[in-house]
């Protein structure tokens, strides 16, 4: 199963129907929310800023069942041809239009879920689901290993995430920009029930993560809210929307957290790391550089709390630092910017596998055929930075 945001509000069909088919569920990043990652079915995210776990279940399914999401990367779909489908979308416009489908129920997730969920039969072989599982548990163990790693005593940014993620205060709100940030935001940071999450889904642009954070805050003003934010996207907005949480101190300022998390990579870094891993050029600073600026310092400066960390083993007591605040806090990561944000998987196994498959490509034109996946596999062991 692969879910979105559309089937928000339908945790309890979707946990059923996964539960009859035997299935494993993945999430479109807008549908992190819908479900827990506590649950030993559910592999997170897929796509580029995915999981490996889920990119086995989504790549090696023999049925594809998506509900309520327009997840638009279909290489990282099954083949076409390979799975049968079903889809569920409320706008049956957008049904089919990802991976041909042989069913297309057009309605809303959960109401469309109630009416299917008598029609199932439950599949007795449960070997797909247990599969599922122990890739979950691998993938676990994987992010660990990851997060455990660092190079010449810098901050290793999956560190951040995973040294969070034990950390998360109940009924958070979780908010991420766009950049390396968000594949961290995405791998490492394990939801439990009851949590919120939102980004910038379809257009990944910049800018979003500090005004959703302030957003989600101004509706939920006793809810903790965490924003991951790159400093390119900080210098963008996110600087300036420090001053629209200083003009708002009642209303912003309660007792609950309220953390910023600024990588300071001084790097445009997720963008860098597509240069290289899909036209294996190497980084341009005349366009990727960004001016070291002290946000820690800032905030002081503007009345806020700031918190620096620069030493891999401070991270978790930074964490907690900025969690017992009682103010809006910056939490400033210095962050080592070789860490690349590709998922291990892709680079490891499947660019080995892409690299082959262009060798036996007949016209040589294997690399493009299959759009990013295998652009960014096919270079990305050949690339400098810090591979495990
Ligand atoms: C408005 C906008 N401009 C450019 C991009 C392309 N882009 C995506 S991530 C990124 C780099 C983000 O840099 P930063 O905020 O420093 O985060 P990092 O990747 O370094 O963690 C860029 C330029 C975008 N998505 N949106
Ligand atoms: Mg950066």
């Amino acid at each position: 199963m692969l879910i979105g945001q559309g089937a928000a509000h339908a945790e309890g069909e979707v946990v059923e129907a996964a539960e009859l088919l035997g299935a494993g569920v993945a999430k479109a990043l807008l549908g992190r929310e819908v479900l827990p990652d506590d649950l030993p079915f559910v592999t997170g995210p897929i796509g580029l800023l995915g999981s490996k776990a889920g990119d086995n279940m989504i790549r090696g399914c023999d049925t594809l069942f998506v509900t309520g999401t327009s997840f638009p990367y279909s290489e990282w779909l099954p083949d076409e041809g390979q799975a049968r489908g079903v889809e569920i979308d409320i706008d049956g416009r957008m049904t089919g239009i990802r991976y041909p489908m042989d069913a297309h129920l057009v309605g809303d997730s959960k109401e469309t879920l109630k009416a299917l969920l008598p029609l199932l039969r439950r599949k007795e072989d449960r070997g797909w689901r247990e599969k599922t599982g122990k890739d979950v548990e691998e993938w676990n163990a994987m992010c660990r290993k990851r997060a455990g790693q660092n190079f010449g005593g810098t901050i290793n940014p999956e560190a951040v995430a995973a040294e969070l993620s034990p950390r998360l205060p109940d009924d958070a709100v979780l908010t991420a920009d766009s950049g390396s940030g968000t594949n961290w935001w995405a791998r490492h940071l394990k939801l439990r029930k009851g949590m919120q999450t939102s980004l910038s889904g379809t257009p990944a642009t910049m800018g979003p993560g500090t005004p959703y954070a302030i957003t989600a805050r101004f509706a939920h003003p006793d809810r903790p809210v965490i924003a991951f934010v790159g400093d390119g996207a900080f210098q963008m907005n996110g600087m300036a929307e420090m001053i629209t949480v200083k003009r708002y101190p009642d209303r912003l300022s309660g007792p609950a957290p309220f953390v910023f998390c600024v990588f300071n990579n001084q790097d445009l870094h997720q963008v860098t790391w597509e240069q290289r891993a899909m036209s294996g050029d190497p980084k341009f600073p005349g366009s990727q550089d960004v001016p070291d600026i002290p946000y820690a310092k800032y905030a002081e400066l503007i009345g806020l709390k700031g918190v620096y960390c620069d030493k891999p083993k401070k991270i978790g007591k930074a964490w907690e630092e900025a969690l017992a605040a009682d103010r809006p806090v910056v939490l400033e990561f210095k962050a080592d910017p070789e860490i690349a944000p590709i998922p291990p998987h892709t680079m490891a196994e499947q660019g080995k596998k892409a690299a082959k498959a262009a060798v036996r490509d007949p016209e040589g034109a294997g690399i493009a055929v299959k759009g990013a996946r295998q652009k960014t596999t096919e270079l990305a062991e050949h690339l400098p930075g810090r591979h495990p």
